[in-house]
Parts: C-alpha cells; sequence; structure tokens
C-alpha cells in the first residue's frame, strides 16, 4: 500500500489508522504548500488534487473518513470496525459524525481563515462556525460521559475520526472542555498515532534535506 500524504492535513487520519491496523505501507510525500497536489501524476490519483491518497495494488481511494473505513476492512483483526452490526453501526454513525457535524465548521473556519482566495473569505461567518463546533463536539462529550472511547470499551476507527477533528479544533484554537481535551490528548499519545505523525513528519524533513541538496 502506499500513502500519499502531507503534514499538518488529513492525511494524518489515514496514516494513524494504517499504523493502528500495523499494515505495511509506503508514505509518498505531496507538498501540498508548493502546490504538489496539482502536478498531473497526482491529479492523475485523485482529480479534486487533494490528500490523502491510498492505494492499494492499483486500487485508489481518496476521501480520508472512506480510507480510514478500508483500512479497517483490510485489517479486521485491528478492531477498527467492530464486527458485530450494531457497534459497527454506532462506530459509523460516529465516523460519519466527525466529516458531517465536528469537521465543517473546522473546515469553514480554516477556508475562511486562509484556504479560500481572499477574495473569496468571509471572516464574519467565523463566530457561527465556533458556535457549531461548540454545539457538536458537546454532543461527543456527553457520548463519551466517563469512558475512554466512543463505541463500547475499545479503541475504534471513529476515536481516529473524532480525536483528529478535537485537535484540529485545538490546533484553531477553539476552546474544549476539560473531559474532552483529556479524551482527545489521550487517543494523540497512542503509539500509533505517534508513529503516524512521525511518519509525515520524517517525510517532510527527508523531502526538504533532498531540495536542499540538489
Ligand atoms: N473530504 C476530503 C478533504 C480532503 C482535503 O481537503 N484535503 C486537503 C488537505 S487536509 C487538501 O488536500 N487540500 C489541497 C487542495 O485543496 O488543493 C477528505 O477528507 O479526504
Amino acid at each position: 500500500m502506499r500513502l500519499y500524504g502531507c503534514h499538518n492535513t488529513r492525511s494524518l487520519r489515514a496514516a494513524w489508522a494504517l499504523e493502528e491496523a500495523g499494515a505495511p505501507y509506503e508514505y509518498a510525500f505531496v507538498n501540498l504548500f508548493k502546490g504538489e497536489g496539482r502536478r498531473p501524476e497526482f491529479l492523475a490519483l485523485n482529480p479534486g488534487g487533494k490528500l490523502p491518497v491510498l492505494v492499494d495494488e492499483g486500487f485508489a481511494l481518496t476521501e480520508s473518513g472512506a480510507i480510514v473505513a478500508y483500512v479497517a476492512d483490510r485489517f479486521p483483526a485491528s478492531g477498527l470496525l467492530p464486527a458485530d452490526a450494531r457497534r459497527r453501526a454506532e462506530c459509523l454513525r460516529w465516523m460519519f459524525f466527525a466529516i458531517g457535524e465536528l469537521e465543517q465548521p473546522l473546515w469553514t473556519i480554516a477556508k475562511h481563515r486562509f484556504a479560500l482566495p481572499a477574495e473569496r473569505r468571509v471572516p464574519a461567518i467565523e463566530p457561527t462556525a465556533a458556535w457549531e463546533f461548540g454545539v457538536a463536539a458537546g454532543l461527543v462529550a456527553d457520548a463519551l460521559g466517563a469512558r475512554a472511547f466512543l463505541v463500547g470499551d475499545a479503541f475504534t476507527a471513529a476515536d481516529i475520526l473524532v480525536a483528529h477533528c478535537l485537535s484540529w479544533g485545538a490546533s484553531l484554537k477553539l476552546p474544549l472542555a476539560p473531559a474532552l481535551e483529556s479524551y482527545r490528548v489521550a487517543q494523540l499519545a497512542r503509539p500509533a498515532a505517534r508513529r503516524a505523525v512521525e511518519r509525515e513528519k520524517a517525510a517532510a524533513e527527508a523531502a526538504k534535506r533532498m531540495e536542499a541538496g540538489s
């Protein structure tokens, strides 16, 4: 398998899932900050020019949520997607919630702070998006209660997506309730999450060194 990614992007979700699953994979660094997502060879993989992309024996998959689910299916022993139908449904429910409810206000803030062309930005939208994130995060906090994981008593793919969104929120300086902050920190401290962060960082640093040397 080959994961196309870049540090500080949604590709961390995919790398984290691969690390949790113990999957062997190559990491291909695509420097989004230098426009490499617009290169023809990358657009051939993902016409949208976005990361992450996972390629598994010629099968190219985009969308971070779908990639995490695919990794979970390819490596069932990882337990990332529970086998029991209702547990699995709960897991999918939180995965969809992460992408549809938690992530959207974050993406709105990021787009209107820096990602959109300057003439398209509407900074006045930010307080509303921050409020929406707070409402969605509150629902996660209520569902979690004092438990360590979102689904049953085991780590699943839902924790990857939700914890990643909460970290994104923290990096945008949005407040998190103490219990949610503890949950986020605990998930990101997992050895697999740390390895994924390191793998992405190391790939970026290696590319930088190569550039400096060439
Ligand atoms: N819904 C997609 C969003 C992917 C996305 O927007 N990725 C960003 C990095 S986090 C990207 O590649 N942006 C480059 C661009 O828009 O040109 C997913 O979850 O995979």
